[in-house]
């Protein structure tokens, strides 16, 4: 499934995070947090993102994609994925594969469960780089993170967790997010706010200077094709909220 990332500054919608979702054909839907658990434990968590992102790739390839050039995926990486030794070619490949069609991978890594940064991870991270991926730390200020442990990681992007734009109220927020998205542009950090579901939300972030939005208010995640109408119609809306002609050129005719 496919969930919208609307751009704060534009207002447009610029990606997508993938969703994974399992339809089993006895016991019916079975929640990620449930399969994705089980997954790592496994060790098939490699092999299920991999088949997710070639998912991706053949729904690229549909007659009716009209997702733009530079349009960004992004997809959640398992640190027990990112452990493996093959995740250094795991990474190589997708990227490739996502440059052909001329769109943007990005990889999320949650902060919940605490990477070790070792030489291993950091050549991870280098590969990840080079190959141009653009690396996200999910959920951030609900697990491990500390400043020094951000400098090594380097991301991207952050996005800010939904429980604490939650907080945000019509009559109250929180001064820890105003904080967060300070800090992340002085250390040039884009901010991506998860679990937007108000408008009051939307306002208030966007005044505090967000980079982007990601919940409810915009789009639960979709499967595909209901992700392209909502794309198009996004597209077209955009047109009507074009500002009028300037006043002298529409008068010429
Ligand atoms: O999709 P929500 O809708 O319910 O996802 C629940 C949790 O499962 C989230 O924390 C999300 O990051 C995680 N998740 C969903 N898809 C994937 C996936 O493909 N890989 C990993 N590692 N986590 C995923
Ligand atoms: O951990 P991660 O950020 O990858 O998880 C994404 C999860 O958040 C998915 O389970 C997705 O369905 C859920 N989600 C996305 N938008 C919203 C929202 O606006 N409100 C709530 N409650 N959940 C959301
Ligand atoms: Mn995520």
């Amino acid at each position: 499934y496919y969930q919208p990332i609307v751009c704060a500054h534009s207002n447009r919608v610029i990606g997508a995070e993938i969703l994974a979702r399992w339809e089993h054909p006895e016991i019916g839907f079975v929640p990620p947090d449930i399969f994705i658990p089980v997954a790592e434990k496994t060790q098939t968590i490699g092999l299920m993102t991999e088949n997710l992102l070639r998912r991706v790739i053949a729904d690229c390839q549909r007659p009716d994609n009209v997702l733009p050039a530079g349009f960004i995926f992004n997809v959640n990486i398992s640190h027990s994925h990112l452990s493996a030794s093959d995740f250094g070619t795991f990474a190589r490949e997708f990227a490739a594969h996502f440059q052909k069609f001329g769109q943007k991978l990005t990889f999320e890594f949650t902060e919940n469960e605490q990477i070790e940064i070792n030489g291993d991870i950091l050549q991870k991270l280098e590969i990840i780089r080079e190959s141009g991926i653009a690396i996200s730390l999910d959920d951030f200020g609900t697990g491990f993170s500390n400043l020094s442990w951000i400098t090594s990681l380097s991301p991207d992007s952050i996005k800010i967790d939904r429980m604490f734009v939650n907080q945000i109220s019509p009559n109250a927020s929180t001064p820890l997010i105003s904080c967060v998205i300070d800090m992340a542009r002085q250390m040039g950090i884009k901010t991506v706010a998860e679990g937007v579901e108000h408008d009051y939300q939307v306002a208030w972030l966007q005044e505090h200077d967000i980079d982007c939005f990601q919940g409810y208010f915009y789009s639960r995640p979709l499967t595909f094709g209901d992700f392209l109408d909502y794309f198009r119609q996004d597209v077209m809306t955009q047109h009507l909220r074009m500002p009028p002609l300037p006043r002298d050129i529409s008068l010429q005719h």
